[in-house]
């Protein structure tokens, strides 16, 4: 029985795919319920607040087995009778439960999975990760062998804790993982020489991006990549390409089209707050979720709620303009930036050192507050440079497409760069593959 435990691992793994979009800031999980080799149901976790992959497991059981023994087991409401509830649990009995998280033995939006595990007279429990969340730890396990379950851990543990990188950063950090992506060509370039970036890779890495925006709660961008692109940052899941140029993109601003997957709330770094009124992001604030990351010294760190009446007119007027329109205004000022710098080639004052920046580290915390546990960030280069020097980045998507570009043409990280090989950012490959003719490789950042 044993040697199939990665077998069913693997399959309740697939299981808690089926959430990726749906259930953040929770995890992803999946279960499976086995007895003699047979499934006898399969769970997993499908949306924020509803039921737990072991609960959905033992509902579905039930569900099935009340749908195949027909009328006799149904009261007058067409529900499960308690009396029949009570004989199918016999079925279970000495059943194993394979689930790719340890399971929770705490209430929080659901009762603790532990309970429904020994009510239902389950054997043996396999697990996949080990649950960070303070709530949850050894806890589970003590209860579960308590009750006489035998309980085996670190089944298939590498692949289920791949499934969580984003609620494990999250749970333990109270920060949202972040994960640079950025198209560029094979002699690295992310524009030509006047700009142009639409579209360097192919379509289906951008269907592949649309997905990643889907999978991460929050988008983030810099005021550049706004007044250059005029982007929607939008998902737009079900991708047709020919409805990609800017005339389209217009059109949907006016005429927006349904789409039935969840939405990224969208993050724009912009220090002066430049973002211009008739922007699409701005005409679209009402229906998707938007947040601009602001730097005035003037005013405290935080949501900008009142304190903005400090700022001159032309801005505290925009910023009531923009809440007028559901944009969260949060400033977040990097205030060390304010020293005057002397550049160390040519003994001048570097005047952009002295430009105040939106100081991520700090963003990061507001965002963790409002619960945003994941981040695409899609450039530009100003804001990738700031990110990776505030190490808040885990992980980056570098997709290269089959172009050479040459010449001066902007590269995915700005900023001053360094001298030393030795002063790189590091990171080591996680995967790479190939969408049609774009490689994307995946990377870990080293943390420091
Ligand atoms: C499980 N199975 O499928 C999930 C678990 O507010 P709640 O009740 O949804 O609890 C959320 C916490 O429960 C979450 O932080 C994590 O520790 C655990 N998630 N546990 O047994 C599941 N999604
Ligand atoms: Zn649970």
């Amino acid at each position: 029985m044993n040697e199939n435990d990665d077998f069913f691992m693997r399959k309740a793994i697939e299981l808690a795919k089926k959430g990726i979009g749906k259930v953040n800031p929770n995890p992803l999980v999946g279960a499976v319920i086995v007895k003699e080799s047979q499934i006898l149901a399969e769970g997993y976790h499908k949306k924020y607040g509803d039921l737990h992959a072991e609960r959905d497991a033992f509902q579905n059981f039930f569900n099935t087995k009340c749908e195949e023994s027909g009328e006799k087991n149904k009261n007058s409401e067409g529900k499960l009778k308690e009396k029949s509830r009570q004989e199918l649990k016999d079925e279970l009995k000495g059943a194993t439960l394979y689930v790719t998280l340890t399971p929770c033995c705490h209430f929080g939006k659901q009762p603790p999975c532990t309970d429904a595990i020994i009510e239902n007279k389950i054997a043996r429990v396999v697990i996949g990760s080990r649950d960070p969340n303070p709530l949850v730890g050894e806890k589970s396990i003590k209860i579960l062998e308590n009750a006489g379950i035998e309980v085996k851990r670190d089944c298939l543990k590498s692949e289920c804790d791949s499934l969580n990188e984003v609620f494990f950063k999250f749970i333990q950090n109270k920060t949202p993982y972040v994960v640079m992506k950025y198209a560029m060509t094979a002699d690295g370039k992310i524009a030509t020489k006047t700009n142009e970036s639409k579209w360097i890779s192919g379509e289906k890495s951008i269907e592949f991006v649309h997905f990643l925006r889907n999978k991460y709660m929050g988008i983030m961008v810099g005021i550049n990549t706004v007044l250059l692109d005029n982007p929607m940052l939008n998902c737009r899941l079900k991708f047709e390409p020919e409805k990609t140029n800017e005339d389209e993109e217009a059109k949907e601003v006016n005429n927006p089209k349904k789409y039935d997957v969840r939405q990224p709330v969208r993050i724009i770094c912009d220090s002066k707050l430049r973002i211009p009124m008739d922007s699409n992001i701005v005409k679209t604030a009402n229906k998707y979720q938007t947040i601009i990351a602001t730097a005035f010294t003037e005013v405290p760190d935080g949501e900008i709620v009142d304190s903005y009446k400090v700022l001159p007119d032309i801005i505290a007027d925009k910023i009531k303009q923009l809440q007028k329109k559901s944009v969260v205004i949060i400033n977040a000022c990097a205030r060390e930036s304010k020293v005057e710098m002397i550049d160390d080639e040519t003994k001048e004052k570097d005047t952009r050192k002295y430009e105040k920046r939106v100081d991520l580290v700090k963003l990061m915390r507001f965002l963790g507050k409002m619960k945003i546990d994941g981040i695409l960030l899609e450039g530009g280069a100003t804001l990738n440079e700031n990110a990776l020097k505030s190490n808040i980045v885990d992980e980056v998507f570098c997709i290269v497409a089959p172009k050479i570009f040459g010449g001066k043409a902007k590269s995915p990280v700005d900023g001053d760069g360094i001298s030393k090989i030795k002063d790189a950012y590091k990171m080591s490959v996680k995967d790479v593959k190939l969408l049609n003719n774009d490689v994307v490789i995946r990377y870990t950042v080293a943390s420091e």
